[in-house]
C-alpha cells in the first residue's frame, strides 16, 4: 500500500512539530502547505522541502491531490477550514482547541460525520509516554481500583514569546493547556459529570486568566482535581511536565518531575524512569510534547487505514471541550455546573 498523501494548512509555531512527526512517519507524507502568510510558508516549504504552497486554503482544496489534510492553524479559523474540508471529502485532522464555542465544535463534528470523513482532533498530550505509562500501570492492577486522581500542570514557562497572541486572548490557560490536563484525566479516569472550577488572573500583563483549579466528578464514582498554572515559580522549571498521582484501593502511583513513576502497592515501591525519548529533531525540554506529537500522527495514519474512529475523534473531543466551557461557567458563576449543561 503506497504512503498516504497529506496537506497541512498554517505554518506557524507548531506546526514545524507536526512536520518533523510527518517526515518520520510510517505511511504517509505531505505532499502541499498552506499559510496565508508567504513568509512563514516559504520557511517551511524549504525546511521540509516541500514545493506544493499556497497562500489560500480554497486554491490547496481545488487542486486536491490529497487524502488528508492537517489543520495546524489558530482556533478561529478551526470551523472554516474543517467544513471546507468535510465539503471536498477530506479526511481531517484538526489542532486543540477544536473550537471557540461548543456550537461551532457541534457543527464540525457534524459537517465530517455528514460526508463521512475521518476527523481527529490533535489532542496530543493522552499520547505523551509517561501518561501511558500510568495508564498501563493502572490497568495491571497494581493499584487496585482507582478511587482519587490529580493531574497537574504548574510552570513559570514564558509561553508567550513563542506564541503571543496566548498573552491576548480573554480565555488563556483553562483553553489552552488545561484542555490537555482535562482530557488526560477523562483518559486516565473516565469521562466527567460536573465540574467545579476556580480561577485566577496573577500575570497582570496578559487578558486571561493563567491559574485554574478544576474538581472533576467521574462516571464511574472517581474523583479527580486537576489543576494548572503559568504563574508558578519553582526552583527547577517543569515545563512541560503533566504530574500525576492516583490513589487506589490496594495502592498508590504518583508521577513526579524529572519523569518518575512511583508505582506502591502490596508494602513495596516500584520506581520506573518514563522519561521520553528526544527524537532526532527534538528540541528539550519540548521532547515530552515533541513525542507525543509523532506518536499520534501515527495512530492517525494506522486508524485510517484501518478504517477505525481515531481515540480523540471529534465526536469523542466534544466531551473534553465539554469541560473546557463548563469550567469556565463554573467559574463565572461559582457553582458546579453538569456536562449535560453544555453538550
Ligand atoms: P501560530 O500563530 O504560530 O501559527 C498559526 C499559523 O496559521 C500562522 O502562520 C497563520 O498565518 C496561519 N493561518 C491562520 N489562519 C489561516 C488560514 N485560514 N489559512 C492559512 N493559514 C492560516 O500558532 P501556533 O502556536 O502554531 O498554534 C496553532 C495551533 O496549534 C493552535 O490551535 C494551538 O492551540 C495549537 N497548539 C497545540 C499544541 C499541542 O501540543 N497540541 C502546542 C502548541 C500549539
Ligand atoms: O500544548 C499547548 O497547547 C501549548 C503549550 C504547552 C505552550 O501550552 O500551547
Amino acid at each position: 500500500m503506497g504512503d498516504l498523501k497529506g496537506a497541512l494548512i498554517g505554518c506557524g509555531f507548531f506546526a514545524v512539530n507536526q512536520m518533523h512527526g510527518w517526515r518520520d512517519a510510517e505511511g504517509a507524507r505531505i505532499v502541499a502547505i498552506c499559510d496565508c502568510d508567504p513568509e512563514r510558508l516559504k520557511a517551511v516549504g524549504d525546511a521540509f522541502g516541500i514545493q506544493r504552497r499556497y497562500t489560500s486554503a480554497e486554491d490547496l482544496f481545488a487542486d486536491g491531490g490529497f487524502d488528508f489534510v492537517d489543520i495546524a492553524t489558530t482556533v478561529r479559523s478551526h470551523r472554516g477550514l474543517v467544513e471546507m474540508a468535510a465539503r471536498h471529502g477530506v479526511a481531517t485532522i484538526c489542532q486543540k482547541p477544536i473550537a471557540p464555542t461548543m456550537e461551532d465544535a457541534k457543527a464540525m463534528v457534524s459537517a465530517c460525520a455528514k460526508s463521512g470523513v475521518a476527523f481527529m482532533v490533535h489532542e496530543n498530550f493522552r499520547w505523551q509516554s509517561p501518561i501511558r505509562a500510568v495508564k498501563a500501570a493502572i490497568d495491571s492492577g497494581a493499584i487496585g481500583e482507582v478511587f482519587w486522581g490529580r493531574v497537574s500542570f504548574r510552570s513559570g514557562y514564558d509561553v508567550f514569546s513563542g506564541q503571543p497572541y496566548l498573552a491576548t486572548g480573554k480565555r488563556f490557560i483553562i483553553e489552552d493547556l488545561g484542555i490537555h490536563a482535562l482530557d488526560v484525566a477523562r483518559y486516565i479516569f473516565g469521562d466527567a459529570t460536573a465540574v467545579t472550577a476556580r480561577t485566577r488572573r496573577v500575570n497582570p500583563a496578559i487578558a486571561g486568566e493563567d491559574v485554574a483549579t478544576m474538581l472533576l466528578d467521574h462516571d464511574g464514582g472517581i474523583t479527580s482535581l486537576v489543576d494548572c498554572s503559568y504563574a508558578t515559580k519553582l526552583p527547577v522549571e517543569p515545563f512541560p511536565e503533566t504530574l500525576m498521582e492516583v490513589d487506589g484501593s490496594k495502592g498508590t502511583l504518583r508521577l513526579t518531575q524529572g519523569y518518575h513513576l512511583a508505582v506502591h502497592s502490596k508494602g513495596a515501591t516500584k520506581l520506573t524512569n518514563v522519561e521520553p525519548p528526544a527524537l532526532s529533531w527534538a528540541s528539550p525540554p519540548w521532547h515530552n510534547i515533541q513525542e507525543s506529537v509523532a506518536l499520534i500522527q501515527q495512530h492517525w495514519i494506522e486508524a485510517l487505514r484501518a478504517g477505525r474512529e481515531p481515540d480523540t475523534s471529534g465526536r469523542d473531543n466534544l466531551e473534553t471541550f465539554a469541560l473546557v466551557e463548563a469550567s469556565y461557567l463554573s467559574a463565572a458563576e461559582g457553582r458546579t455546573v453538569s456536562l449535560a449543561e453544555v453538550l
